[in-house]
């Protein structure tokens, strides 16, 4: 009896030994002192025994059964204690390990001049005005004073979409320009008006450094009663010192507009040179900003302003080009190409 005790023992403690995790502890714990574990099953043998052997080997049992309690409780901590350590081990962090950097996108140079420009004519009261980019043909033509067969309509060659006309408003087109907006906004909000309307233009062009089919441009319009052209100069001289930071002239020569009369180029003194001459300007001083000139009668009527009451001005320069000259940026194409290495620049 003693030496099968004494077996048992060294299985039990062996095995509480052995057991790598609480899991098969806890199965070692069953298979000796469970409800059929082995001890548990020599105890209930000790019954049917002599009062003397009772006292031997109920007692060797007893002890048996409280070593293996002890052991098991032991070997439980140190479980624990390894199963801390372990979750400690996978938690931790090396917080002296440099980070890492994450790429943060910023505004495109493009978009970058817009906000500036906008910002600066909103301190001038104007509002700013969004149009669509799909464009009737009366908005982009006819209601600014270009018929059907003019051959204005040449300056601006379009692309057309494949749809059918509408009878009043006849074939959609990408704008061309961003004058479309002009009687647009006349007609929603009346006179009088301070507006500028930026916005993508399309024009199927011949491409090279300066042009592009895609580009942006700005419109600006302004009417009210005993409105003269002197405005415009004082706005776009503001509106310029504004934006490069520094005292700039403009001139004006004669352009032909058919939605403006007089139709007038503005020209800006050279920002690279201050006027006095250099490559860029071709040693004029002078490069060539902006169309502009007094709203037609005939597009007021088209917005259904009365011309005897009310008259503006009106301009379109390209943001596209004032971009780079901004940056000085010497390729149109860059700004739109998408390569992440030209747009980081700025
Ligand atoms: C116009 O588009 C007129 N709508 C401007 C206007 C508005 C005149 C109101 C009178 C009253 P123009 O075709 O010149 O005008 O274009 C205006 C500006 O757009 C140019 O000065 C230029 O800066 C820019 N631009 C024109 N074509 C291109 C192109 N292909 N690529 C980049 N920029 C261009």
């Amino acid at each position: 009896m003693s030496t099968d005790i004494n077996q048992l023992r060294s299985e039990a403690l062996e095995a509480v030994n052995a057991s790598p995790d609480l899991e098969s502890l806890k199965e070692t714990e069953r298979s000796f002192l469970g409800k059929n574990g082995r001890i548990t099953d020599l105890l209930k043998k000790v019954k049917g025994l002599t009062l003397e052997e009772k006292k031997s080997f109920g007692k060797a049992v007893n002890t048996l059964k409280h070593e293996l309690k002890q052991s098991i409780i032991s070997k439980k901590k140190n479980l624990e204690q390894l199963q801390v350590e372990t979750q400690l081990e996978k938690d931790w962090i090396d917080l002296s390990a440099p980070g890492k950097r994450r790429q943060s996108g910023h505004i495109h140079p493009l978009a970058q001049v817009q906000k500036e420009v906008e910002s600066i004519f909103q301190q001038m009261g104007f509002s700013i005005i969004d149009g669509p980019e799909i464009e009737s043909e009366f908005y982009n033509f006819e209601a600014l004073n270009i018929a059907p067969h003019h051959p204005a309509r040449d300056m601006q060659d379009t692309f057309f979409i494949d749809k059918a006309a509408d009878e009043k408003e006849g074939r959609l087109v990408l704008r061309t320009h961003t004058s479309p907006n002009q009687v647009r906004t006349m007609l929603k909000w009346g006179a009088p008006l301070r507006v500028i309307i930026p916005g993508r233009v399309f024009r199927n062009e011949a491409l090279d450094a300066s042009h592009e089919h895609t580009f942006d441009q700005v419109e600006g319009l302004l009417i009210d009663k005993n409105i003269s052209i002197a405005h415009m100069k004082g706005i776009m001289q503001e509106f310029l010192a504004g934006l490069f930071r520094k005292e700039m002239k403009v001139r004006f020569r004669p352009g032909y507009f058919p939605f403006v009369e007089p139709g007038i180029e503005l020209d800006m003194s050279c920002v690279f040179c201050d006027g006095k001459g250099c490559s860029t300007c071709k040693k004029s001083g002078w490069i060539e900003f902006m169309g502009s000139g007094m709203v037609h009668p005939n597009v007021l009527k088209a917005g259904g302003v009365n011309p005897e009451e009310y008259q503006g001005w009106a301009f379109g320069f390209g943001l596209t080009r004032l971009t780079m000259m901004r940056y000085g940026i010497n390729d149109i194409r860059h700004l739109t190409c998408g390569d992440l290495r030209i747009n980081k620049q700025f």
